[in-house]
């Protein structure tokens, strides 16, 4: 039995088709949850959000994930897209605990960059402060060893846009993960058990750094929500 219960709220972002949905799915462990498709237009409009608890050390976290749509879409222009998500989110929630940037690994295109730079605008997310409550994720890992994950992370450090996001200890970048998420319809029978396997990893360790409370935040507007989230 856990001894205590915490919410914790969790805002996916990125461009569109960069696995938002897919890595929605996967933490909820349902494949239906959110509809996931490879789309040149954003597949999810506005935002949905599902609860999904999870007992860890002793206590119970009930977290909320929310999925929203993509930027960088050919309907719409980032600016619309961005107010149309913090509207959103604003109505359903009441903080943020983490707002988790999903990018696809590999070169970064003019398009992606700009609704990046429009995300941590928005979002405030580069001040010292709100950054602790940013995740950055490559997704489609799934065929990089470590020694070209820890390429990306050092490309992401370099990066004038990606390193805003960052939170540098010894070199490594604290807030960051590569993760590979292939439907598993689609893997390479010859693959299929390494890659699920490292699938659970990844969501243990994910889970792992969403559930702890982040440190050293200044009590928010209010007070109410004490040192563990942020209002939007
Ligand atoms: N191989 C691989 N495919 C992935 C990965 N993540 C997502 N996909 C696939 O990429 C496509 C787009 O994924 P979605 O989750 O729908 O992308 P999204 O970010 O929600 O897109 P929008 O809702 O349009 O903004 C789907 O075909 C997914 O199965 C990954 O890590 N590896
Ligand atoms: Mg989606």
């Amino acid at each position: 039995m856990a001894n205590s219960k915490r919410d914790v709220h969790v805002v996916f972002l990125g461009p569109t088709g960069c696995g938002k949905s897919r890595l929605c799915n996967f933490l909820l462990e349902d494949d239906k949850a959110f509809k996931v498709n490879a789309s040149f237009q954003s597949v999810t409009k506005g935002i949905e959000s599902k609860w999904k608890s999870i007992n860890t050390n002793n206590e119970l976290i009930a977290f909320k994930f929310i999925d929203t749509q993509g930027l960088a879409d050919t309907t719409m222009t980032n600016a619309e897209v961005v107010s149309t998500v913090a509207a959103a989110v604003k109505q359903d929630i009441q903080y943020v605990n983490y707002f988790v940037i999903i990018l696809r690994a590999g070169r970064l295109t003019d398009e992606n960059r700009n609704a990046l730079e429009d995300i941590i605008k928005a979002f405030k997310l580069s001040d010292d402060e709100r950054k602790k409550h940013a995740f950055l994720l490559l997704s489609h890992c799934e065929c990089s060893n470590q020694q070209l994950r820890d390429q990306y992370e050092k490309e992401c450090l370099a990066d004038r846009t990606l390193k805003k996001l960052l939170i540098v200890r010894s070199n490594r970048a604290i807030n960051f993960q590569c993760i590979g998420l292939p439907q598993p319809s689609e893997v390479n029978e010859w693959m299929y058990e390494g890659i699920m396997k490292w699938m659970n990893v990844q969501r243990k360790g994910l889970l792992e750094y969403l559930s702890k409370p982040i440190e050293g935040i200044r009590p928010t507007n209010d007070g109410f929500f004490e040192n563990i989230c942020t209002i939007l």
